[in-house]
């Protein structure tokens, strides 16, 4: 008998199992097969959800509800092989959130981080921890666990961003806390720019000491990842399963910019398609440039630019632009990495 083989069920068997089951107990015997498997097995299957099909469901819920009554309304990306369960992956959340004309979400805090990847709009802002940073396309930016933080949109259209959320994770720890403030947008003390200024100019503050896990820089603004990728592609090195591929650090300590969730840039040049590759990471992907398909446990997803798609754990996947595409990505690698979990397989490459 292997690991993966069940032992069979006798009557005698069975009648002892719902015996024991009056008084909470269970063989493992019968189970273990179902809870210890020799590869990932998931319930989340690989999709994509289409940005302006998305769009119009959005402005359509903008006209049902406000901002400040949903608190965040946001239409969850919901795998569809995981009805029900408000995740995305077995670990994260993501979601599509709109912010209207003259709106706010107002201030709150929970032990969940968010990031937000900025799809749609210019110019709205979000405040956390007493700092505001303005949106713009491709601008990646976080809420580290209980931070206060706020969306206001003071423009004249519409704004939607992707929002990844640990959810599942905190969940899976029994660990959620969620408080209001009691205001809708919290007081701002710091002037904008000021933490990128501070942490991210290649210079930290003398002695400082680190405080949280996650990065003290909360908007890793589009424009300066891009132009990093855009001068290191003249280089022309390319990995096989990537193309070029950054991940989004927190200067402080070099890890990654979140304590769960680690997010990344890519750049695949035109002509090149992605080897092979798996990891035990499911990562949720969105498209910021370009058009291009990839496939993903032998099925094809044909993107353009804002479209979002999945990959779950431990499937195959290859990305073929139809000329240079950048991707913006986000898993829970850093989690499984802390844990000793995380693996990857390069296949041939
Ligand atoms: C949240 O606080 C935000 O602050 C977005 O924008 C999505 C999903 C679940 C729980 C809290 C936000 C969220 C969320």
């Amino acid at each position: 008998m292997s690991a993966s083989e069940k032992p069979t069920d006798t009557p005698e068997r069975l009648a002892f199992y719902e015996k024991i089951a009056k008084k909470s107990l269970k063989p493992l015997w019968a189970v273990m097969s179902n809870i210890i498997t020799p590869e990932p097995t998931s319930d989340c299957i690989p999709h994509l959800w289409k940005f302006d099909e998305a769009k119009e469901y959005l402005l359509e819920a903008g006209g049902l509800i406000t901002a400040k009554e949903a608190e965040r309304r946001v239409l969850i990306l919901e795998n569809p092989g995981m009805p029900d369960s408000s995740k995305t992956t077995t670990s994260l959340y993501a979601g599509l959130q709109l912010v209207l004309p003259h709106e706010v979400a107002p201030a709150h805090r929970h032990s969940q981080s968010a990031l937000r990847f900025v799809l749609d709009g210019s110019g709205a802002h979000t405040a956390v921890n007493g700092e505001r940073t303005t949106m713009e396309y491709g601008d990646f930016v976080i809420t580290p666990p209980h931070s206060w933080h706020d969306h206001g949109n003071h423009t004249d259209e519409p704004m939607i961003w992707l929002d990844g959320l640990d959810i599942p994770i905190v969940t899976a720890f029994d660990a959620s806390f969620v408080e209001s403030l009691g205001e809708d947008e919290q007081p701002i003390n710091r002037q904008t720019g000021d933490s990128l200024a501070r942490f991210g100019s290649n210079m930290l503050p003398v002695d400082y000491q680190q405080e949280r896990l996650a990065s003290p820089i909360f908007n890793y603004p589009y424009e300066r990842s891009r132009g990093a990728l855009e001068t290191m592609k003249n280089q022309q090195e390319w990995d096989p399963c990537h193309g070029l591929k950054m991940r989004y650090v927190n200067p402080v300590d070099g890890g990654y910019a979140m304590p769960t969730i680690a997010p990344f840039l890519q750049l695949i040049p035109k002509g090149f398609k992605t080897a092979a590759y798996r990891s035990t990471d499911a990562t949720v992907y969105v498209a910021v440039e370009g058009t291009g398909r990839t496939t993903i446990d032998g099925k094809v997803f044909e993107w353009g630019p804002k479209d979002i798609f999945v990959v779950p754990s431990w499937k195959w996947v290859s990305h073929e632009p139809d000329g240079e595409a950048v991707l913006f990505s986000f898993s829970d690698r850093v989690a499984q990495e802390k844990l000793g979990l995380w693996r990857q397989d390069r296949g041939n490459s």
